[in-house]
C-alpha cells in the first residue's frame, strides 16, 4: 500500500500532516465501505502537471489553446471506461469529467428531468443516498423524491410494492443503486418497473463499480438507460466520477454532456482524469477479479462470522463488499455512534450507519456498516476476516 509520496518539500507542515494520514492509514483496519487504497501509479497521475491545464469543454471543442494531449488523455480515459465495462461506443457514450459522484447524480437529473418533476430513489434510511432526492440534497429540493424502501420482514427491496409505487407515482426517472444496501439488485425488474411507468432507468453503481468490473456483481448496462458511478469505491481508484448514457435518438448523452458543463462544472481536472485512465486499465487486469472475489468471499466471511458471535446482519447477509450489522439488537448491544467510537479506540476504523426502521436518529443510529474493498487491496483473506469478526465482538461486548 502506497500512503506518502509528498516527500522532502518546503511546506514543512503539510508534509507532516500527509506522513501522519500515511502513518494512520497504515495502522488501521479500515472498513469503511466507500473507501481503498489507490496504486502508486494512480497517486503519481494525480499529482502530475496535468493539473495546471484548464481544458473547459470537450476533446475537439475546448475554450482554451494548448490542449492537444489534454484531448488525448481524456479520449483514452472514455475509451478505457466504455472498454472495462464490454460497451460499443456505437451505443453508449461515457462523460468522465464529473468531480465526483454527487455532482454526476446532479448533472443527469439536470439533464434528462424537469425541476418539479419526479424522482423515484431508495429511501436514505433504507440504504439510499442523499442525491437520489432526499430533501436535505438540492436533489430534494429541485426535484421531488418518491421514496422506495425495503420490506420489514426481510429487509430486501420488493420489487412488487417498488412497481405500485411506481405506477402510482409515475416518476421522469427511477434510481437504482445504494450506500448501503447488501444485496444484490435485479436491474431487469428495476427496467420493468421503469418500462411500466414510462420512466427512465439510472443506475447509480458507485459501491459496486469495481465488483462489476471483476465480474463478481450483475452489470446493469443491458437495462439501465444512464449508469453514473464514483472511481473510488470498489474500483479502487482517484475520487471522480463518470456518467454512462445510451446514445440513441432521445439524445441523453449529448444533454448530459451539456449539464456537466457548463451546466454544473468549469474546467475538468484533467489530473483526475488521468488517474482515472489508470485505474480502469488497472480494473481490466486479471489480477483484479481475484481481487474482486475475494472482496466478496471477504464480506461472506466476515457477516458469517459476527452472526455466529450474535449480531443481526441486516438482510442476513451479503452479495456484495458491504455489511450492515445491527449493533443497537433493540437495547441489549450498543448505539452505532458507541460502536463505531469503540471500534476505532481498537483501531478499527466503520461508520455508524441507520438500519431499515431504526427507531434511533441518524446521528446516533442502530448499527455500523463493514466493507471489505480496502482490506482485500492490502491482502486480507478469510482466515483474516474471521479474526477481525473476534475483534469486533469483543470490542462491542467490553
Ligand atoms: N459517502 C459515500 C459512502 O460512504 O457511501 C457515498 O457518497
Amino acid at each position: 500500500m502506497i500512503c506518502v509520496i509528498f516527500n522532502d518539500v518546503k511546506d514543512k507542515q503539510i508534509e507532516k500532516l500527509i506522513k501522519e494520514e500515511g502513518i494512520r492509514q497504515k495502522k488501521v483496519v479500515n472498513l469503511i465501505a466507500s473507501e481503498n487504497y489507490v496504486s502508486k501509479d494512480v497517486l503519481e497521475a494525480l499529482g502530475s502537471v496535468l493539473t495546471n491545464k484548464y481544458a473547459e469543454g470537450y476533446p475537439g471543442a475546448r475554450y482554451y489553446g494548448g490542449n492537444q494531449i489534454a484531448d488525448k488523455v481524456e479520449n483514452l480515459c472514455k475509451q478505457r471506461a466504455l472498454e472495462l465495462f464490454g460497451l460499443d461506443e456505437t451505443e453508449w457514450a461515457v462523460n468522465v469529467q464529473p468531480l465526483s459522484g454527487s455532482p454526476a447524480n446532479v448533472a443527469v437529473y439536470l439533464a434528462l428531468v424537469e425541476p418539479g418533476q419526479k424522482i423515484m430513489g431508495m429511501e436514505l434510511a433504507h440504504g439510499g443516498h442523499l442525491t437520489h432526492g432526499h430533501k436535505v440534497s438540492i436533489t430534494g429540493k429541485i426535484w421531488k423524491q418518491v421514496p422506495y424502501g425495503v420490506d420489514k420482514d426481510t429487509e430486501v427491496l420488493n420489487y412488487d410494492k417498488l412497481r405500485e409505487l411506481a405506477t402510482k407515482e409515475k416518476p421522469k426517472l427511477i434510481v437504482a443503486g445504494f450506500t448501503a444496501y447488501p444485496r444484490i439488485i435485479d436491474f431487469k425488474k428495476f427496467r420493468d418497473i421503469a418500462d411500466s411507468c414510462d420512466a427512465l432507468l439510472m443506475v447509480d453503481m458507485s459501491h459496486f463499480a469495481g465488483l462489476v468490473a471483476g465480474q463478481t456483481y450483475p452489470s446493469p448496462f443491458e437495462y439501465a438507460d444512464v449508469v453514473t458511478t464514483t472511481v473510488h469505491k470498489t474500483l479502487r481508484g482517484p475520487r471522480s466520477a463518470m456518467i454512462f448514457s445510451k446514445k440513441d435518438a432521445r439524445g441523453l448523452n449529448q444533454k448530459i454532456d451539456k449539464a456537466v458543463f457548463p451546466g454544473m462544472q468549469g474546467g475538468p481536472h484533467l489530473n483526475q482524469i488521468a488517474a482515472v485512465a489508470v485505474t480502469l486499465k488497472e480494473a481490466k487486469s486479471p489480477a483484479f477479479k481475484t481481487y474482486a472475489r475475494q472482496v466478496i468471499k471477504n464480506a461472506k466471511i466476515l457477516a458469517g462470522e459476527l452472526s455466529k458471535l450474535g449480531w443481526r446482519i441486516i438482510s442476513g447477509g451479503t452479495d456484495s463488499h458491504l455489511i450492515l450489522v445491527d449493533t443497537w439488537q433493540d437495547g441489549a448491544g450498543v448505539s452505532g455512534r458507541e460502536a463505531s467510537v469503540k471500534l476505532e479506540k481498537a483501531g478499527i476504523i466503520v461508520n455508524m450507519n441507520t438500519i431499515p426502521f431504526d427507531t434511533r436518529s441518524p446521528m446516533d443510529p442502530s448499527g455500523i456498516r463493514l466493507g471489505t474493498a480496502a482490506e482485500a487491496t492490502r491482502g486480507k483473506k478469510e482466515a483474516d476476516m474471521i479474526k477481525i469478526a473476534r475483534k469486533i465482538d469483543g470490542v462491542l461486548r467490553k
